[in-house]
C-alpha cells in the first residue's frame, strides 16, 4: 500500500560514536559489497544512493575528548550525524523512496525515526532487538548512547538531555502505544521501569517462545497499528538475531531468534503493505572470529533487508 512503486532510497551510516568499538561503521560498505543494491534492483526496486554522513571525519571526531556530558559519551557527534540522518531519511521519504537506512550503530534510530515522525507523525515502529535501547542520560550505565534511541524520540527526561540534542524538539515525539518491541533478553533495571511505567508493548524471547512468532507480530502490529492503516518503520538490530547467524555485533546475546524467526518478522510486515522505513544496525564486520562470521552476519542483514522488501512474497 505504501510503496506501490517499489522505489527505495538505501540511506547509508557508518556511524560508530554511540558505542565504543569500531568496525560497526564499515557496515553499510560490507552489505554493498555483498550485492544487497542489485539483489533489491531483481526483486523489482528502483534503488537510490544516498550518504549523508559523507562529509563527517568520524576518526577524527571520535578522538574529541572534551565530547561528554555527564555520563553521555559523545553527545555532539552522535546528535550532529543523527540529525544529518533524519535529513537524509526526510529527503528520502519527500522522493516518494522508501528509506532503507544501513547502520552502523543503533544511535542512528533517533535519526530515521524522527525523520519518519517529520514526515508522518502516524509513524508508528516496530523495534527488533536484544536490547531495548531505551536508557535515558539519568538510567543509562554505558554512556553508550546506542542504548538510548528510543528514550529520545519519545521525549523522556527531556531536562537531563545533552544541549546538542534540541533540534528534537521540533520533531513530533513518538507516543508509547506507537511502538512495540520483538527479541528483547538484555534489558536494564531502569529501562524495565521505563517499559512498565508507560504500557509499552515489550515481547521478549519469553512471548515468542510461548506463543510463537507469527502470533507475537501479529500482537505487535496490533497494538502499534490498530487501523491497520499507518506506515510502520521498523528499525532493526541484527543482534536480535541469535549470535549463531549474526555473530559479528557489538553486543551478542544467547538464547535470541533463529534467522527464520527474525526474517518472518520482516516478511509478514511485508505482507502488510504498511512498511515505511527499515533500519538494519549493528553489523560489525571486525568482531568477526573466523570470515563466515563476518559473511553470516552480512548475509543475514541483506536477507532481512530483501524480505522486508518482498522477497518471500511469491
Ligand atoms: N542496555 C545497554 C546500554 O545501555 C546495552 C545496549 C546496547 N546494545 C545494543 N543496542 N546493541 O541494541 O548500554
Ligand atoms: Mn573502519
Ligand atoms: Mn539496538
Ligand atoms: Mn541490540
Amino acid at each position: 500500500k505504501f510503496h506501490p512503486d517499489k522505489k527505495t532510497t538505501l540511506v547509508l551510516a557508518p556511524f560508530s560514536g554511540g558505542q565504543g568499538k569500531s568496525g560497526v561503521e564499515d557496515g553499510p560498505e560490507h552489505m554493498l559489497k555483498a550485492g544487497l543494491q542489485k539483489e533489491l534492483e531483481l526483486l523489482g526496486w528502483d534503488v537510490a544512493i544516498s550518504e549523508p554522513l559523507k562529509d563527517l571525519d568520524l576518526d577524527k571526531e571520535k578522538k574529541n575528548a572534551k565530547d561528554v556530558f555527564g555520563k553521555c559519551k559523545r553527545p555532539a557527534l552522535v546528535s550532529d550525524s543523527a540529525q544529518k540522518i533524519y535529513k537524509g531519511v526526510r529527503e528520502a521519504i519527500q522522493n516518494k523512496t522508501l528509506p532503507l537506512t544501513i547502520g552502523g550503530d543503533h544511535s542512528i534510530g533517533i535519526g530515521t525515526l524522527a525523520g519518519s515522525l517529520a514526515e508522518n507523525p502516524e509513524t508508528c515502529v516496530l523495534w527488533i532487538d536484544a536490547h531495548a535501547d531505551i536508557n535515558t542520560p539519568s538510567t543509562t550505565d554505558s554512556g553508550n548512547l546506542h542504548g538510548c534511541p528510543v528514550s529520545f524520540v519519545m521525549g523522556l527526561d527531556r531536562a537531563a538531555w545533552p544541549p546538542q540534542f534540541s533540534w528534537l524538539d521540533s520533531v513530533t515525539t513518538l507516543h508509547p502505544s506507537k511502538i512495540a518491541y520483538i527479541g528483547l533478553r538484555d534489558v536494564d533495571v531502569g529501562e524495565r521501569k521505563i517499559l512498565r511505567d508507560h504500557g509499552i508493548a515489550a515481547f521478549s524471547m519469553y512471548h515468542v517462545d510461548k506463543y510463537g512468532i507469527a502470533k507475537v507480530v501479529e500482537m505487535a502490529l496490533a497494538k502499534v497499528n490498530p487501523s491497520g492503516t499507518n506506515p510502520v518503520h521498523v528499525s532493526y538490530d541484527v543482534d536480535a538475531i541469535d549470535p549463531l547467524y549474526t555473530p559479528a555485533t557489538g553486543t551478542p546475546v544467547r538464547g535470541g531468534l533463529t534467522l527464520r524467526e527474525g526474517l518472518f518478522i520482516v516478511e509478514a510486515v511485508a505482507e502488510t503493505g504498511n512498511l515505511s522505513a527499515l533500519d538494519v544496525v549493528e553489523t560489525n564486520p571486525a568482531l568477526a572470529l573466523q570470515d563466515t562470521h563476518a559473511l553470516d552476519t552480512v548475509s543475514a542483514g541483506c536477507a532481512i533487508a530483501r524480505c522486508a522488501l518482498g522477497e518471500t512474497l511469491l
